[in-house]
């Protein structure tokens, strides 16, 4: 028996149930374009904000049960954490979950006795993967929580932080390739600066480079096949942070010859921080060819900071759905719900409706996205606004064909006098929204 021992397995129901522990339009064996539910969204819990987080806020203390977190956690609180969190992924039945080295560990204070209780937990959850067949999207080091990493890890001032960083990241690095997982992920929390008075920007760059190119090269030595992934995001904790959304993060993976070893996990709340939308960051990555997972939550469009709320509007979703499925899906990524409750949800069944509206919120937006694709109309709307391209002058100009001169000689000669024409906006907006009907 655990906290979440109460709800009986969460099942599909279909959309007619009363019944508020049951999916109604996720139905994982459902087949959409070939390919089942399941299998297109790979959902994950997250165990941080679901287990290591009791509800605490700056201004005020913990409100959510959760018996087994303290100012120390003790080996036997990290048991019993994880009994609890594979409870609750296998009754939900989400196939994935992620985490933080430190949310599922014994607290430690060195090195070895970070290695060593790292270790501990790594051979229980393994065990529990076993058991209960749930497995690990992607796993991370916490570079940010503690005092040490105030300045950073990879970008601090001080070199013995990065070599701690370095420790924490070898170890999570290699306990998840040892678990299987299919990615690893890199959030730069503090990897930015509060200001540029006393920061050395160019150095604090060469240093995440550095570190990075050092995470890639040990991912080859030990075969960990996975994807290696950074999270971009704006700010918060710092000021400005260096991989603030997937063009910067573009940038930078370009400076350091790491464009083919890196790609991004994306997360929709970073992405409206940054002040851009979600579609964006998603169709950006898989043009960059640096696409890899997506942190699936939401912001609140009142508050400037990252709220991490469930999902539960299909239809902002849908147009990042068409990119993904017209891009054929994940390949090692997933949707990771980087979610939290709100302060006062305090009952442990909170927790299920929480993810259950989310996960019906992605089969939604899947089913629209794949209705959409299906009718093709608007592949065929942006395929003849661009068809002028295919003609024999956009050839030239795009095969490098005709030089600056010569082409402006050619509209000279030719008067060329284009009429304008519609981008038909509204039509590919009703396109999107007249397909949400799950
Ligand atoms: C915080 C990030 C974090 C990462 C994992 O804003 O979203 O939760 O996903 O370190
Ligand atoms: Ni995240
Ligand atoms: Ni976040």
């Amino acid at each position: 028996m655990t906290l979440f021992s109460d709800v009986a397995p969460i099942q599909f129901e279909g959309p007619g149930t009363d019944n508020e522990y049951a999916y109604r339009v996720y139905d994982k064996n459902r087949e959409v374009l070939g390919k089942r539910m399941e299998d297109w969204l790979r959902c994950a819990v997250c165990y941080w904000h679901s287990f290591n987080w009791p509800g605490q806020d700056i201004f005020g203390a913990g409100t959510l049960p959760r018996p087994w977190l303290g100012a120390t956690i003790t080996q036997e609180m990290a048991n019993t954490k994880l009994e609890a969190a594979f409870d609750f992924f296998s009754r939900l039945g989400a196939p994935y979950f992620t985490f933080h080295d430190v949310d599922a560990m014994a607290t430690a204070n060195t090195v070895k006795e970070h290695d060593r209780n790292l270790k501990t937990i790594g051979e229980l959850m393994q065990k529990k993967m076993a058991a209960t067949g749930t497995k690990l999207l992607w796993g991370t080091a916490n570079l940010f929580s503690h005092p040490r990493y105030a300045g950073g890890g990879a970008t601090s001032p001080d070199p013995e932080v990065f070599a701690w960083a370095a420790a924490q990241v070898r170890a999570c690095l290699e306990l998840t390739h040892r678990l299987g997982g299919q990615n690893y992920v890199l959030w730069g929390g503090r990897e930015g600066y509060d200001s540029l008075l006393n920061t050395d920007l160019k150095r604090e760059l060469d240093h995440y480079g550095r570190f990075l190119s050092m995470v890639v090269e040990h991912k080859h030595r030990i075969g960990f096949k996975g994807s290696i992934l950074i999270e971009p995001k704006p700010f918060e904790p710092t000021k400005h942070q260096y991989d603030r959304d997937v063009a910067a993060v573009y940038a930078f993976l370009q400076r350091y010859g790491l464009t083919k070893e890196v790609q991004v996990n994306i997360e929709v709340n970073h992405a409206t921080l940054a002040g851009l939308e979600f579609d964006h960051e998603v169709t950006a990555a898989l043009t960059y060819g640096i696409f890899g997972s997506i942190d699936i939550n939401r912001g609140d469009d009142r508050n400037g900071w990252d709220t991490d709320q469930f999902p539960n509007n299909a239809q902002s979703l849908v147009s990042a759905f068409v990119a993904l499925i017209e891009a054929g899906g994940f390949t090692h990524g997933g949707f990771n719900f980087d979610a939290k409750l709100r302060r006062q949800s305090v009952d442990p069944a909170d927790l299920y409706l929480a993810h259950i509206g989310g996960i019906d919120t992605l089969a939604r937006a899947l089913l629209a996205g794949a209705d959409v694709v299906n009718r093709r109309k608007l592949t065929q709307l942006k395929k003849t606004r661009y068809q002028g391209w295919d003609g024999e002058l956009g050839q030239r100009i795009e095969q490098g064909k005709i030089d600056l001169a010569a082409l402006a000689d050619l509209a000279g000669a030719s008067n060329l006098q284009p009429a304008p024409r519609s981008g038909h906006q509204e039509l590919a907006e009703s396109l999107i929204a007249r397909e949400c009907k799950y």
